[in-house]
This record gives structure tokens, C-alpha cells and sequence, in this order.
């Protein structure tokens, strides 16, 4: 048993999963995890996931639905009265009247949507009453990173950190946050200022690594990143320190002060989240945004995959982390999803698909999902593009046609947020394994040409009724999430 086990943790875990159950009984439900990196495309996905089920919108591979089975889906109050909701009202409005990209949302939340339907088997029908309440949970995925701190002294999570921070891709980020402890004495007694100006350098330095140009995924604590309503608490107020001796740290000194925080983070921030949300899941989804990896390079990607590696074990069981067991009875289905999709043209979607499947290979076949299925996919929540072809000289191309966000700029042209435009955005690799390599060894040309577009405009039928948001293969993430629960 690992020194952060607890038997109350484990009871109360075990004491939350059998009164979901029982209530469960009365109301079937099924709580759904929607993670991903920040930026990944999580409040969008669950706008769009719930607006086409309320609106009856086309999802012809979502099984209930395309055979009529569904009477009705709504939005109902959620069980969870500590955690927000999840503000579909207005991310809707956003999308659909402004045609505006929902705000960036930097915490959980949560939403209940119920869904009647007619079971297609009698042995259902009898039990279910025909109710679904799939209880949705958006929240960050940086916040799972947090896990193996779990399993961490705070000497070794600072070893660590400045192990990380030391290798090529993030030494010049961190050129500040080393001066700043350089000059810091661990030993010395401890001092509010110090503490803060330490942990202010070393967050600008975890920031720099997620700006858009590196785009790097995997720097713990995820709350420094997303600090929710925590910023400024002491429990955010720590970080690493170089060259720390062994051994029992000096009451009163800085560096004692610095692990006391650490414990307090572990203790206050990451179990309880752990505990009283991913313990609950029923199905997960993480959504990647791998093109943006793509288009950083092969350094971007490494970490890709490594957040990923890691992100996945915290829905594994076997390893040596406190709740792994738990959490594993619970989370059956596991889908692993690429995002926006629309920026491609479809000939190039099964190549994003099998570039997804690379990245989390590693993460699958080292660990043990007995229990759980594990899927990917290549999608859009929001398809923001149509296909058509251009002709130029001989040659046709397929490109895609869509209004860029205003401020974009492909080849020096800047558009203005109104114009419709054909972009050519190029081919995914064919074989996965070149997104890793540096591009003097890449054979085929990895750059896709990737820019921002507009939400659509929705196109009304002839008795002026809105349609529902237009997707890529959110039929087929529905069915593999929920379906079951539905047949
Ligand atoms: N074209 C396209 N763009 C998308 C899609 N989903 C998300 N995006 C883009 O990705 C951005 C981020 O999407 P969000 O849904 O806000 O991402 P998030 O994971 O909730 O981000 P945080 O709340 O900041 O963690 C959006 O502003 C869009 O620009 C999609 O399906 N298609
Ligand atoms: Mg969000």
C-alpha cells in the first residue's frame, strides 16, 4: 500500500459509488467525463453533443436515434449542488447568433441531460422506464496530470521539475524561473515574498510552454495552469527548489514551508478532485487536438503523447495510485477523440484517426484497460467547412471552404471575419510515426495549412426553422459513449 493510501479515502470513494448506484436504481443514470488539454475543443463538443440531441439533429449513427427510439431529450436540474453548471445557454447563443467561438472555461462544470426513450429490447423496457440522465462533466484535463504528484515527496517533485525543465524543448522558457531560484536560499527562514515571487516565475515558466507556438502539454501542477477559484491560496503558492538536501527539512525554513504547501495541495486540491469526481465516471472522453500538436512539430507531439500516456493511466487500474481500483469498477468505455476534423478534407480524416491511434499506442498497450473498452476517432463537433474541388490547370484539388476567424492570415492575406474562402489545407501523413520526426527527415511533407474558421451560419428550413449544428462523427462518439445504454 502506497504511503498516500488511506482507508478513508478508499470509504469514501466506495460510499459516494454506492449512492450513485442506489439513486441510480430509482433514475438510471450515467456520468460522462469530457476532458482534453486546454483549448481541445470540450465546451464545444458538449454544446454541440447536447444541442443535437435536443434538436433532433441528424445522427444517423447514433442507433436510438435513427430509429426513432428517442421520445424527447431535455436538460434537467443536475445532483451535483457544489459544482457549477455547465453554461450551455450561453455557449449556444455564442456559436449559433453570434457565430462566435464560446469563451474559454477554466474549471468543471457540470449538466444533466435526460433523454426518453423506447427500449428496443422488452427486458429494458420493464427496468428502465425509459429514462436516461447522462450527468455531463466538463473539466481539465491538466488537472489529471496531477495524479502521479500523489505519488511524489515534495524533494522528489522538485527533482523532477527541474529535470523537465532542463531538456531542450523547455530550457529557454525556464531561464527566469532558474534565476529566480538560484538566488534563493532553501535553507534560509522562510518568507512570503520569496514564496510568491518563486512561485510566480516558476508558473510564468509552465505558461510559456502552453503559448501557441510550443504548445506543450505536460507540465504539473495542472492547477498553476488552471487555477480555478484557487488562485492566490497558499495551497498555489509553492514550487520546486533546486539541490534540496536530504533528509528532514529545517522547521521554519523556506523550504519546509514550500513542502508543507505541497502536501497542502495534494491533500486539498488533488485527492478530493480525484475522489469526488473521475472515482464517479461511468464513460470518458478525451478530446486532442493534434493538429495543433502538428503544427508546433515533433517536440510538441513527444509531449503530446506523453500527456496523453498519462492522462490515460489515470483511468487504469494496477498502478500504484490510490483509487486506480476504484475508479476502474466504474469507467467502462473510453473514447479518445481528435477534434476539428473540418479543417481537413475527409480523404485526410482516417489518417487523423491513425495518427490518434499512435499517439495513445503507447499508452494502450503498456496498460491494462481490462474492463474498459478503449476507441478513437477523428471528428468535429462543429463542422465549420464544405468540401468542393478547385481546378487549376490540369490539376483538381479538394480543398475546404469556410469563413476564416477575422485576423487569420494564410500567405500574407489577412481575412476580415465575413469573406468565404477555398483553402487547400494539405495532406496528413500517411504513415503516423512521421509526425515525430524532424522535418529534414520527414519524406512526405507534414505541414497542413491550418487556419481558424468561423462557427457556420445554420441553415434554415422552408418553414424558416433552424437546423441543428452540422458535426463530423459525433453520431458515431454518441454511440460508442451512450448507445449501449440506449439499445
Ligand atoms: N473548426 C472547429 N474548431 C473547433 C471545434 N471545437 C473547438 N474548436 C476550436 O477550438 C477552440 C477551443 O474550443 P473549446 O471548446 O472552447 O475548448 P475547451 O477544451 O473547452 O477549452 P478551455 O475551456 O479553454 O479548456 C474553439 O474556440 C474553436 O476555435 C470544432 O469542432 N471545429
Ligand atoms: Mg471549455
Amino acid at each position: 500500500m502506497g504511503t498516500f493510501t488511506t482507508l478513508t479515502d478508499e470509504a469514501k470513494i466506495a460510499l459516494d459509488t454506492l449512492a450513485d448506484r442506489t439513486s441510480a436504481l430509482v433514475s438510471p443514470s450515467l456520468r460522462l467525463g469530457v476532458t482534453g488539454l486546454s483549448r481541445a475543443g470540450k465546451t464545444v463538443f458538449i454544446t454541440a453533443l447536447v444541442h443535437n440531441l435536443v434538436h433532433g439533429g441528424r445522427l444517423p449513427l447514433f442507433q436510438a436515434q435513427k430509429s426513432g427510439r428517442i421520445a424527447r431529450a431535455y436538460l434537467e436540474e443536475q445532483p451535483d449542488d457544489a459544482v457549477p453548471r455547465f453554461q450551455y445557454e450561453d455557449h449556444l447563443k455564442a456559436l449559433i447568433e453570434e457565430r462566435i467561438w464560446p469563451d474559454s472555461t477554466r474549471a468543471i462544470s457540470e449538466l444533466r441531460l435526460t433523454i426518453e426513450y423506447e427500449s428496443a429490447s422488452m427486458w429494458n423496457r420493464m427496468f428502465s422506464g425509459g429514462r436516461l440522465s447522462v450527468d455531463i462533466v466538463d473539466y481539465p484535463g491538466e488537472w489529471l496530470l496531477d495524479l502521479p504528484l500523489l505519488g511524489k515527496s515534495y524533494a522528489e517533485f522538485s527533482r523532477d521539475s527541474f529535470e523537465l525543465a532542463q531538456l531542450e524543448s523547455h530550457r529557454d522558457l525556464a531561464v527566469n524561473w532558474f534565476k529566480v531560484s538560484d538566488g534563493a536560499d532553501a535553507n534560509a527562514d522562510a518568507d512570503e515574498m520569496t514564496a510568491q515571487r518563486l512561485a510566480k516565475s516558476f508558473t510564468e515558466y509552465l505558461k510559456a510552454g502552453k503559448a501557441d507556438e510550443r504548445a506543450l502539454s505536460t507540465l504539473p501542477p495542472g492547477r498553476f495552469l488552471m487555477p480555478g477559484d484557487l488562485d492566490g491560496s497558499p495551497a498555489l503558492t509553492f514550487a520546486p527548489l533546486p539541490a534540496l538536501e536530504k533528509g528532514k527539512l529545517r522547521p521554519g525554513s523556506l523550504a519546509a514551508m514550500m513542502e508543507r504547501r505541497y502536501e497542502a495541495y495534494k491533500t486539498h486540491v488533488v485527492k478530493p478532485f480525484f475522489r469526488e469526481h473521475i472515482a464517479r465516471l461511468d464513460r470518458q472522453i478525451v478530446l486532442v487536438d493534434a493538429m495543433q500538436a502538428m503544427n508546433a512539430g515533433p517536440s510538441a507531439v513527444a509531449d503530446l503523447e506523453r500527456a496523453l500516456t498519462e492522462i490515460l493511466s489515470c483511468f487504469r487500474p494496477g498502478s500504484t495510485n490510490f483509487l486506480t481500483g476504484l475508479v476502474q469498477r466504474r469507467i467502462s468505455r473510453i473514447l479518445v477523440a481528435a477534434t476539428k476534423a473540418d479543417h481537413l478534407h475527409h480523404e485526410s480524416h482516417d489518417r487523423l484517426q491513425a495518427i490518434v491511434r499512435r499517439l495513445v499506442d503507447r499508452a494502450v498497450s503498456r496498460a491494462d484497460f481490462s474492463g474498459a473498452s478503449v476507441d478513437v476517432l477523428a471528428m468535429a463537433a462543429v463542422r465549420t467547412t464544405r468540401e468542393a474541388t478547385v481546378t487549376q490547370g490540369k490539376e483538381t484539388l479538394p480543398v475546404i471552404v469556410g469563413t476564416p476567424l477575422k485576423g487569420e492570415t494564410i500567405d500574407g492575406e489577412k481575412f476580415d471575419g465575413q469573406t468565404e474562402t477555398a483553402i487547400f489545407p494539405g495532406d496528413l501523413p500517411t504513415r503516423p510515426d512521421s509526425i515525430f520526426e524532424l522535418p529534414e527527415s520527414v519524406s512526405e511533407d507534414p505541414a497542413i495549412r491550418f487556419v481558424r474558421f468561423r462557427p457556420p451560419r445554420l441553415e434554415k428550413t422552408a418553414e424558416g426553422l433552424t437546423l441543428s449544428l452540422p458535426h463530423i462523427r459525433l453520431d458515431r462518439a454518441l454511440q460508442f459513449l451512450i448507445g449501449d445504454r440506449l439499445a
